[in-house]
């Protein structure tokens, strides 16, 4: 038994901020149907394609242990069918621009009309306001959030980040609003609108920068630093590779970054392992000098003390300076590609890192269920074909006979 067996959620996803949240609830045993125009399916079947007419690595990757059925929502016997399927699941979800939905003629009053028990969880680029109609991606919501505003170096650009804040960010706070309202409709009997903007959930993950703004208004750059260059306008600069924490912190290099871009480490200044950190890198002259030996005197000197730290560190490969350094309680972490990711056995272990098996494509890697829950183990099954389920669905699930799926068929409603 898995923690949401029991649940249906029809899946009227798409792209990566949708198909991130509906795959996390396939995981924990949802059975999640995903609804797809016929003949095209989720676009990004067919985008970034590494293998001719296979599903791509953005599809395969995003909607493990889903079942597909293909529908056309705007056909007679589409909505007909598409009636029946809210009727019959928990949750619906979507992510379709702004008012799609209404005009397929399922607006929130009309769902709640065929089943006040559903729960319609919605993801958009901006919340109600100037922006509201925008189809938003990935970048913009980052830059709309306010990730990209404090992200790069002080004299560069705003710069994105690799990670998928504003799509896989988004679709995991929507996963938590979803099961948030399933277990609030356990004692109301009612179901409820969930709805998040990807701007408010990048805007959520630079929480930090918020902090920053306003008690960096208070009181000199200089003394904060995680802040390199010292100075503050009127906003949260960017702060480069800095903590962005009470503790300093910085990449260094280490043995062979000319030739490999990841050769780098993480390390943090931490005050109650300066002394582990000093002796480590065999700077024991700092834990003589009043210039170096406390905290307050190290901020006005943090370029010169991780200066310090990558003249020992670009001695040793990262592996070997981590095992120094971690010996020594000093916080740290290597840089690590996303080869060395894939190759990772650990990850391999816990089913973090997943090989899986797909008829046309063969085996493939992909990340598997990072939330792990000793109850409800996760096992990632490959995604479905286009339609693959289509005939099994409108058959177990909502009872139609060989006419009826026959029909559906002629019409181009499946
Ligand atoms: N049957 C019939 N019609 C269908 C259908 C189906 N099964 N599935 C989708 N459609 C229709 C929609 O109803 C819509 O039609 P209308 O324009 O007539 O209302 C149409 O297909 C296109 O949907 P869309 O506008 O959502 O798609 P798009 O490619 O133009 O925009 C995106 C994509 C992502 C920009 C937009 O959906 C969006 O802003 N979504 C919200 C924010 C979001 O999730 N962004 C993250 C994307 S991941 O980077």
């Amino acid at each position: 038994m898995r923690a949401l067996e029991g649940v249906r959620i029809l899946d009227m996803t798409h792209v990566q901020s949708g198909p991130t949240c509906t795959q996390l609830l396939a995981w924990f045993g949802a059975d999640v149907i995903k609804v797809e125009r016929p003949g095209t399916g989720d676009p990004t079947r067919g985008q970034l394609r590494d293998l001719p007419d296979v599903d791509s690595l953005y599809f395969t990757m995003l909607n493990h242990n889903k079942r597909s059925i293909t529908l056309n929502t705007k056909r007679d016997k589409g909505k007909d069918i598409f009636t029946k399927l809210v009727q019959c699941c928990d949750v619906i979800v979507e992510n379709f621009a702004p008012g799609a939905l209404d005009r397929m003629g399922f607006s929130w009053e009309r769902m709640q009309q065929i089943n006040p028990k559903i729960i319609s969880a919605s993801i958009k680029g901006f919340g109600p306001g100037p922006y509201e109609d925008f189809k938003v991606y990935e970048n913009v919501a980052q830059c709309a959030g306010g990730a990209a505003s404090t992200t790069g170096f002080d004299d560069g650009p705003p710069t994105v980040t690799g990670a998928q804040i504003g799509d896989s960010g988004t679709g995991l706070h929507l996963a938590l609003g979803i099961v948030t309202a399933l277990f609030q409709r356990e004692k109301t009997g009612r179901g409820q609108r969930v709805e998040c903007a990807m701007q408010d959930g990048v805007l959520n993950l630079s929480r930090v920068k918020l902090r920053d703004q306003q008690r960096l208004a208070h009181g000199p750059l200089k003394e904060y630093p995680q802040y390199p260059n010292g100075t503050f306008h009127d906003a949260t600069p960017r702060s480069g590779n800095a903590s962005g924490g009470g503790q300093p912190g910085w990449i260094v290099k280490c043995k062979g970054w000319e030739e490999d871009p990841n050769a780098y480490l993480y390390v943090i200044v931490q005050e109650a392992a300066f002394k582990g950190l000093a002796r480590s890198i065999q700077r024991e002259d700092w834990l003589e000098d009043p210039e170096w030996n406390t905290a307050t005197a190290r901020i006005q000197r943090l370029e010169q003390v991780f200066d310090g730290i990558e003249q020992w560190t670009s001695t040793k490969t990262k592996a070997e300076a981590m095992k120094v350094l971690s010996a020594a309680n000093v916080p740290c972490g290597p840089v690590l590609s996303m080869k060395e990711l894939a190759e990772d056995q650990a990850l391999r272990a816990t089913g973090t890192v997943v090989e899986v098996d797909h008829p046309t494509r063969g085996r493939y890697l992909s990340v598997g269920n990072p939330i792990k829950l000793s109850d409800s183990p996760s096992e990632v099954k490959r995604s479905p074909l286009l339609g693959e389920h289509t005939e099994e669905i409108l058959r177990d699930v909502l009872g139609m006979d060989a006419g009826a799926v026959a029909a559906a068929k002629s019409e181009g409603a499946v």
